[in-house]
């Protein structure tokens, strides 16, 4: 093999497909020896509002997702000025991305487009290299396997809001190793759809794969969540326990949280009681956005009540911004951070918010969106960069499960070498963090 010349020859675009059969972006970069990498965006359905800007073309095909004026600026724009790069040296690759774009949120080049370009980027330097991308990232350190948030009911946005909570998820606490957890998840999954079943509660899966929740309130979710667990062999809280995505943004009105399917309007301090409530009731262990990304003081106050023993992540709350998570850090607004690359823009930015993480003492989640692809990334950026948790959706649809398989395949790759991240990876202050 002719030695490695990772200078960047060409970036293009093409408009490829999600999961939910909309328009998103591909990257594809090429070097001068000869090495390729592709990456595709994903999309979210509940955003922050300070995320980067997917940008879309508006207009009426494909409901004004296009993704027409994000590919004109890769050819026009980021093609000419990545050409002759080191696809290497990949700070260096985003700082120009940014630099092009100029605006604070990727408005002008679009989030999708310089999330696939910074991606693609990254598996050329891999594949220049002769190494798989996760080893690229990892660079000398020892790889950890992350512990998957697995998701059994979609809610919220990715389910016509048939119940208020976005993502009911389980967390198998007891495995040993990623495949065991895998296959705890599976076991999981499929109680809860055989019990969904037996109810005549069965409507098929919402945007990332979960059960569709025909149920009547969200505890019932909750309830039969627990139910699934047993069902499956397993004990709730010690072998699997359950994770929470609130995206409380989504149903905030005005002052209040509008829980439409418990007919009940609540102001922020009843809001934290009721989630409080939960986490006494339910073995759950972990809550993403359980208040509003803009309820700082509500934030706060569901910390300072379970912090100690539950793990509070911002999503929206944090968008994947190191200058945010510092200063949630300093406040005690949150306990985790949920990474999400096309919330940033760029990798670089997205490590710049896990290290952010890691300076405050802090777990980190790396997770997919709602709207995915095959594209798999996000799974070596886990290992890689030995992420505590992985998110990635449900137990079904290709989107999700290339994420999961690909994790088996890295830890077979990883033999004996593999560590998994285990039980300590996950919980509130109170559980040390394994390091
Ligand atoms: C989230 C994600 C994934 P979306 O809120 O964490 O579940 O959803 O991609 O729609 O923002
Ligand atoms: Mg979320």
């Amino acid at each position: 093999m002719s030695a490695p010349d990772p200078r960047i020859l060409s970036v293009t675009g093409r408009r490829v497909w999600d999961s939910r059969g909309r328009p998103t972006v591909e990257a594809e970069v090429h070097l001068a020896d000869g090495a390729i990498g592709r990456a595709i965006a994903p999309a979210g359905a509940s955003r922050g509002s300070h995320e980067a800007i997917d940008l879309r073309d508006g207009g009426d095909a494909f409901g004004g997702l296009g993704v027409s004026r994000a590919l004109a600026g890769i050819a026009d724009d980021v093609a000419p000025a990545l050409a002759g790069r080191s696809a290497d040296d990949q700070a260096a690759v985003d700082q120009a991305l940014i630099t092009l774009d100029g605006t604070t949120n990727k408005q002008r080049l679009g989030g999708n487009a310089t999330t696939a370009i910074s991606m693609a980027v990254a598996h050329a330097a891999a594949a220049s290299a002769g190494m798989p991308l996760w080893r690229y990232f990892l660079r000398d350190g020892e790889a950890r396997l992350p512990m998957p948030l697995v998701q059994i009911f979609g809610g919220g946005a990715h389910a016509g809001r048939r119940i208020d909570l976005q993502d009911v998820m389980l967390v198998p606490i007891g495995a040993t190793s990623f495949d065991e957890a895998t296959i705890m998840a599976a076991e999981v999954y499929r109680a809860a759809g055989l019990i969904m079943e037996e109810h005549g509660l069965l409507r098929g899966v919402a945007d990332e794969g979960g059960w569709w929740p025909e149920f009547s309130s969200n505890e019932e979710a909750l309830e039969e969540a627990v139910a699934a667990i047993e069902r499956a062999g397993y004990r709730p809280g010690e072998d699997v326990a359950l994770a929470l995505d609130i995206a409380a943004s989504q149903f905030r009105t005005g002052e209040h949280y509008r829980l439409t399917t418990d007919s009940t309007n609540l102001d922020t301090a009843g809001m934290v009681e009721r989630l409080v409530e939960w986490c006494r009731r339910f073995p759950i262990i972990s809550v993403e956005d359980p208040l509003a990304e803009d309820d700082e003081s509500g934030m706060r106050a569901f910390t300072a009540a379970v912090g100690d023993d539950v793990q509070v992540i911002g999503d929206d709350y944090l968008v994947t911004s190191a200058e945010r998570v510092t200063r949630a850090a300093a406040q005690g607004d949150c306990n985790a951070v949920l990474l999400k690359p096309n919330q940033a823009g760029t990798l670089t930015e997205t490590r710049a918010a896990l290290d952010a993480a890691r300076d405050a003492g802090w777990r980190t989640i790396v997770s997919a969106r709602s709207g995915e692809t095959e594209d798999t990334t996000i799974v070596h950026l886990a290992v890689g960069w030995r992420a505590d948790q992985l998110k990635v959706g449900s137990f079904a649809r290709s989107e999700r499960m290339a994420k999961w398989n690909e994790a088996i395949r890295v830890e077979e790759a990883l033999d004996a070498a593999a560590r998994f991240a285990g039980q300590a990876a996950i919980g509130g202050a109170s559980v040390p963090i394994n390091t």
